[in-house]
Formats: structure tokens, sequence, C-alpha cells
């Protein structure tokens, strides 16, 4: 166990200074700007939390993106192909993984292998106990929150990205926006803490691996609406890699299955809910 603490020498002032006046005077050539905000459809919140579980969310707008991975890129499976458009409606994404904070107030237990921080994502959990989750969140607040589907979920990680991950290709840059094997000394940690991506949002890659809310689909060259594979009553897609796992089993395409009932220290969750499902009449 260690602390986490913020300390800003005055080294570090004078280069926030300096990036910010690079910023202001329009001279950010070779600085990333990291955090892009997707337009939110018309009359929509951009973000949103949810009451009762402090869990919050951001709307991630309509679009069209190229999922799965080319056959040149380093470490792929073969159903990561054909590469294919899929066009999907905007939606909500909750920002951070689930924390065990937020599973204790909807279940009132915590099944997670690594405490100590109610910040730290939950797992320990199968897909089945997920779906007791919702259905007792669903109870409680009136709502259809749901896992996202995975192609809800690629588009979230990738965030307008066509490379292995959401920062590029480069394993040292990953290190600035995931815990993986390299990073992560062995276990979770408390959510948010890495760089989040374009779209604002955090842990896709690493920490935990998540559930995935549909089926597997084999992926065909054709274009695709709204895609939903078919459910397996034995097993689930789960994405996105974790502390445990090397910078390839993290590729925003990897695609990764398991049984439903398989319940590990590696898997965890975050949801997802349609904007029209809290907001009918904006
Ligand atoms: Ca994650
Ligand atoms: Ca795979």
């Amino acid at each position: 166990m260690y602390t986490y603490k913020f300390m800003i020498s005055s080294a570090d002032m004078k280069k926030i200074y300096l990036i910010i006046l690079l910023l202001l005077t329009g001279c950010a050539s070779g600085i990333q700007v990291q955090i892009k905000s997707p337009n939110p459809d018309d009359g929509f919140p951009p973000s949103y939390t949810d009451k009762y579980t402090g869990i919050e969310f951001i709307l991630l707008p309509s679009g069209s993106f190229t999922m799965g991975s080319p056959d040149t890129e380093k470490g792929r499976d073969g159903d990561e192909g054909p590469t294919h458009t899929v066009t999907l409606d905007s939606f909500y994404i909750s920002k951070y993984e689930i924390t065990q904070a937020q599973w204790e107030k909807v279940v009132g237990n915590n099944p997670s292998h690594f405490k100590g921080y109610p910040g730290l994502p939950v797992e320990n959990i199968s897909w089945d106990n997920v779906q007791e989750f919702l259905k007792r969140l669903n109870k409680k607040t009136g709502l259809k929150y749901c896992l996202p589907t995975e192609a809800q979920w690629e588009y979230a990680c990738r965030s307008g990205t066509q490379t292995p991950f959401c920062c590029g290709s480069d394993n040292k840059t990953l290190n600035e926006y995931a815990w993986f094997s390299i990073n992560s000394g062995g276990e979770t940690h408390p959510v948010g803490l890495r760089r989040p991506n374009r779209w604002g949002i955090y842990d896709m890659h690493g920490n935990v691996n998540e559930w995935i809310g549909d089926g597997r689909r084999g992926y065909l060259s054709r274009e695709e609406h709204n895609p939903r594979g078919v459910h397996s009553s034995v097993k689930a897609l789960y994405r996105g890699g974790c502390w445990l796992y090397p910078a390839y089993l993290c590729r925003s395409a990897n695609r990764m299955t398991v049984e439903k009932k398989f319940k590990s220290h590696i898997i965890g969750f975050r949801l997802a809910i349609a904007k029209d499902a809290i907001f009918p009449n904006p």
C-alpha cells in the first residue's frame, strides 16, 4: 500500500506556466492537447451524475468509426478482422470503471480481491453478478442502465483514434494512460489516476478488464448500425486489458471471451445508458 499525493515543485510550476503560455499564443506545436470533448447531441447534457450511486456519465455523440484492427497490427488475433465501419446512436458511458463503493451501495457487499480504497474498481464479480447489480440499480433508480455493447465499448475506447491504443501505438505512452503489467505493481489502482482519452474517459485500457453486454459477433466487412452480438448462455466478452496484462492485450481492438460464471481480480465493468432512457424530453 502507498499513499497518493500531489506535490508540485517550482520547476514543475514553471513548466506548467510555459505550457499555458504556449497554448495561449497558439505555438503549441508538438504539445498534444489530449482532452477533446465530442459534440453532444442538441439538448442533452454532455455529462450526467446518477444521484443514487454518484456514477458519472459522459455523452458520446452518434457517429461512425472503424471497428477491429488491420492485419498489420502487432499482437492482434484473427477475430479482430475484417475491419468494418460501425455507426452508433449517441449514448452515455460511465467516465470511470465502477468502484467498490458504488458496488457496495447497490449490492451491500464488496467481493473484491484488492481492497483499501473505496475508489478502487470492483472486481472478482462474474458477468452474472453484474446482471444482478443492474437489476437492483434499475429497480432503485427506475432507469435502464446496462453494460456497453462491444461496439459501444470500442467506440468509447478509441475516442476517434485508429491506432492500437487511444494514445497511439507506443507502449511507453500507454504508461501514462493505463495501469498494466509494466507499471501496476501487481494490483489495481483507484479509478481515474491515469490520463483520460480524448473524450475524457479513464482507464479504458488497463486497471480492470470490463465486461461487455452483448454476445460475440463474427466480424464481416459490411457496414453495421448499432450492432449487437447474439447472447451465449455460457460465455461473455470482456475488453481493455488489466493490471496483469502486457500492453498488446490492452489494445483497443482486442477481444476476449470467458465463461459468464468466471470471477477474478482481473475483471470489473463500466456502465452505459441510452440517452433517451435518462432524458426522454430534453
Ligand atoms: Ca479498464
Ligand atoms: Ca483476443
